[in-house]
C-alpha cells in the first residue's frame, strides 16, 4: 500500500520542510517524485534517512497515477499547475495564496475547520492557508468556543522566511555586508531588512491594507466565523523562522485569563507557556523546527469590555506551511481515501 505523492516546489523553503515532515511522521509513502522549475531539474533534495531524490522539472510532469499533490511553488505557477494534476486525478494540497478564497476549495487548518475538508472533490484542491493565518486561528478557536469572538486586533512580526528562500539569502547577505562594509543589495524586499522592520508584506490595496493583512481578515472568516472582524498589522522582521503575533480579542461574554488558559492547554497542537517572569514566554527562536503553536502573556485587555491579549509564535515553515499541509494529507487519507 501508501500513496503516491508529488511535492511541487521541493526545492523551496516550504518545500524541503514538506519532505522533512513527510519523512519525520513516517507518512505512508509508496512512492515520491520531487518537482521544480528547470533550473533545478537535475538537482538532488534530500529525504530524512531514505536519502536523496532528484527533481524532475514540473513543466514535463505528467500527474496521472499520482493520489496527492504538496504544492508550494508560489501563486501563478500553482494556478497553472494544480488544476492540471487535479484534473489528472490528484488531490492537491496548495500552500500559495492562488485558490484559498474560492468558494469550491476548502480552507483548512485541521484543528480548527476539519468538517469543512468533504468539499475538496468540487476541484480536488484544498488551500493551506497563510501561515500568519493558520497560527491564530489555531489559537482563536476554543477561545470562541468560550465567549464568542467580536473582534481582533493583531500586529504581527514575520520571519523572512515567509518570503522565501531567496529572501532568506536577502536577510544573510544584507546582515554580513554592513559587518564587512559590502553594497546592500534590495531584491526581495523594497527596504533594508538587515538591522530594520518593514511594515509591508505582500502587495497594497486601495484600502490601504497590504493583501498580507487583508488575508488575515478574510481567511479568518473563512475558516473560523463569518462575523468575526480582525484588523491587523503585518510587519516583516530580521528574524529567519519564526512568526509572532500580538492579539487582542474582544469577546461578547467575559472570559477569564484561567479559562482562558485551560482551554488553550487542552487544545491539540497547542503549548502554553506563560509565566510573568523573565524568560516566562516563548519567541521564535525557540519556537523554530518545533510543531507546536505557542501561546504566552495571556491578559486581560482592560480597553474593551471581555478583551484579553496574548502573544502567538509559531514555526512559519512548519505549523504555518509544511505541518499543516501533511495534516490536512494525514486527514484526507483517514476520512477519505482509505
Ligand atoms: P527552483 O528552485 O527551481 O526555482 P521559495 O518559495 O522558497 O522561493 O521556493 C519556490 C519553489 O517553487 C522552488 O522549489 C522553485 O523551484 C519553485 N518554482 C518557482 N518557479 C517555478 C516554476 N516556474 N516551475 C516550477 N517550479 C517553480
Ligand atoms: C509571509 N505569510 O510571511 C507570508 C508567506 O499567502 O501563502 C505566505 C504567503 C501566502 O510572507
Amino acid at each position: 500500500m501508501g500513496h503516491k505523492i508529488a511535492v511541487m516546489g521541493a526545492t523551496g523553503a516550504v518545500g524541503r520542510e514538506v519532505l522533512t515532515t513527510l519523512s519525520e511522521r513516517g507518512f505512508d509513502i509508496n512512492d515520491i517524485t520531487v518537482l521544480a522549475s528547470s533550473r533545478s531539474a537535475g538537482t538532488q533534495v534530500s529525504f530524512g534517512e531514505e536519502g536523496e531524490l532528484t527533481v524532475q522539472n514540473l513543466a514535463n510532469f505528467d500527474f496521472n497515477g499520482i493520489d496527492i499533490v504538496l504544492s508550494s511553488p508560489g501563486g501563478a505557477v500553482s494556478a497553472e499547475y494544480s488544476p492540471k494534476a487535479a484534473a489528472a486525478g490528484a488531490v492537491v494540497i496548495d500552500n500559495t495564496s492562488h485558490f484559498r478564497m474560492d468558494p469550491d476549495v476548502p480552507l483548512i487548518v485541521p484543528e480548527v475547520n476539519p468538517e469543512a475538508l468533504a468539499g475538496y472533490k468540487k476541484r480536488n484542491i484544498i488551500a493551506n492557508p497563510n501561515c500568519s493565518t493558520i497560527q491564530m486561528v489555531h489559537v482563536l478557536k476554543p477561545l470562541h468556543e468560550l465567549g464568542l469572538i467580536k473582534r481582533v486586533v493583531v500586529s504581527t512580526y514575520q520571519a523572512v522566511s515567509g518570503s522565501g528562500k531567496d529572501a532568506m539569502d536577502e536577510l544573510f547577505n544584507q546582515t554580513r555586508g554592513i559587518f564587512v562594509n559590502d553594497p546592500i543589495k534590495k531584491e526581495c524586499f523594497t527596504k533594508q531588512i538587515a538591522f530594520n522592520v518593514i511594515p509591508h508584506i505582500d502587495t497594497f490595496m486601495e484600502d490601504g491594507y497590504t493583501k498580507e493583512e487583508w488575508k488575515m481578515m478574510v481567511e479568518t472568516k473563512k475558516i473560523l466565523d463569518s462575523k468575526i472582524k480582525v484588523t491587523a498589522t503585518c510587519v516583516r522582521v530580521p528574524v529567519f523562522i519564526g512568526h509572532s503575533e500580538a492579539v487582542s480579542i474582544e469577546f461578547e461574554k467575559e472570559v477569564t485569563v484561567e479559562q482562558a488558559r485551560e482551554a488553550l492547554k487542552d487544545t491539540p497542537g497547542i503549548t502554553v507557556i506563560d509565566y510573568r517572569q523573565d524568560e516566562g514566554y516563548v519567541t521564535p527562536h525557540e519556537a523554530q523546527g518545533e510543531d507546536a503553536t505557542f501561546v504566552s502573556r495571556i491578559r486581560v485587555d482592560p480597553t474593551v469590555d471581555n478583551g484579553l491579549s496574548l502573544w502567538v509564535v509559531a514555526d512559519n515553515l512548519r505549523k504555518g506551511a509544511a505541518l499543516n499541509a501533511v495534516q490536512i494529507a494525514e486527514l484526507l487519507i483517514k476520512d477519505h481515501l482509505s
